[in-house]
């Protein structure tokens, strides 16, 4: 498949995908958010990607899902069709860690994306958003839930119904962000992390990921077992017995992926 509103590429062990409509700030039309789903489909699948890395540009990561394509159309229209829901959730489904390289405007859907993954870092012009309010909506692909998790109550509904937005300084004290990094570096930044993650064990990053995000859907003595038992389970790898003895020898780990 060839993309039009989006360019991948891989920088060996991670999967970069910029969002590429700089005209409309990125917003996420249809057609965007199927080459999103298909690129992110390709890394899943490929063994030689650890870690896959989404940015947009320099004024946008994204303005949120595109307005000129939803404004007219009627309740029936969106009901039937499940209306922008296919393909929406699929960064949060990923089994491999997404990094989120934010500069410029993350509103509405594109906070939404950037929230679904797993590490957001920005650089100083980055400003988080719910705007929808403004323009007669609520957030529609988990804004309203995945801001309360992550920022509190308190924020979270001042951004839902003022459409207030927040710059990368408040994004981070708040938790929604992991780190600012300057605007010139934060695609190296972002690219050095997912490097990093994919340097570990494989099976082993997908289990910590899968125990972190349980935290978000179950209570605590639930994710406490769950966290037990991925923990027993991976005893069961070869990059357990590589890691622990590699640190018992002094050296550094070889890990197989198995
Ligand atoms: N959609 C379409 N076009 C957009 C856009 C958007 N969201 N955001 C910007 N653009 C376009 C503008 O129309 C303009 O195009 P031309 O007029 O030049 O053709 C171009 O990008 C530049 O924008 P501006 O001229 O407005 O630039 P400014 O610097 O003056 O302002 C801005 C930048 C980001 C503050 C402003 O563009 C703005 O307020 N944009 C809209 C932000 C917004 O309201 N976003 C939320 C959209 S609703 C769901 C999944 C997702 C969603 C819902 C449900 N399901 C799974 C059910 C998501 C909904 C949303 O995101």
């Amino acid at each position: 498949m060839s993309y039009e509103h989006i360019i991948t590429e891989i920088r060996g062990p991670v999967g970069l995908i910029k969002f590429n409509r700089p005209k409309a700030l990125n917003a996420l039309c249809e057609s965007l958010i199927k080459e999103l789903d298909h690129a992110l489909n390709g890394y899943e699948d490929n063994n030689a990607i650890g870690a896959i890395v989404i940015t947009g540009s320099k004024e946008a990561f994204a303005a949120g899902a595109d307005i000129k394509e939803m404004y007219d159309k009627t309740y029936m229209d969106v009901y039937l069709s499940n209306f922008i829901t296919e393909g929406w959730e699929r960064v949060s489904t990923c089994r491999k860690p997404v990094v989120a390289a934010v500069a410029g405007y993350a509103l509405g859907g594109g906070c939404e994306i950037a929230m679904m993954c797993d590490i957001i870092l920005a650089d100083e012009t980055a400003k988080f958003g719910q705007p929808e309010i403004t323009i007669g909506a609520i957030p529609g692909a988990g804004g309203t839930q995945r801001l309360v998790r992550t920022i509190g109550k308190a924020k979270a509904m001042e951004m839902c119904l003022t459409g207030r937005m927040m710059d990368a300084e408040e994004a981070e004290y708040a938790g929604l962000v992991s780190r600012i990094v300057p605007a010139d570096q934060l695609l190296d930044d972002a690219i050095k992390t997912a490097k990093k993650i994919a340097s570990m064990s494989r099976p082993i990053s997908m289990m910590a990921k899968e125990a972190v995000n349980r935290a978000y859907e179950t209570t605590l003595s639930e994710g406490l077992l769950f966290e037990r038992r991925a923990f027993h389970s991976l005893f069961a790898t070869d990059d357990q017995k590589e890691g622990m003895k590699a640190f018992v020898e002094k050296r550094k780990p070889k890990f197989t992926n198995c």
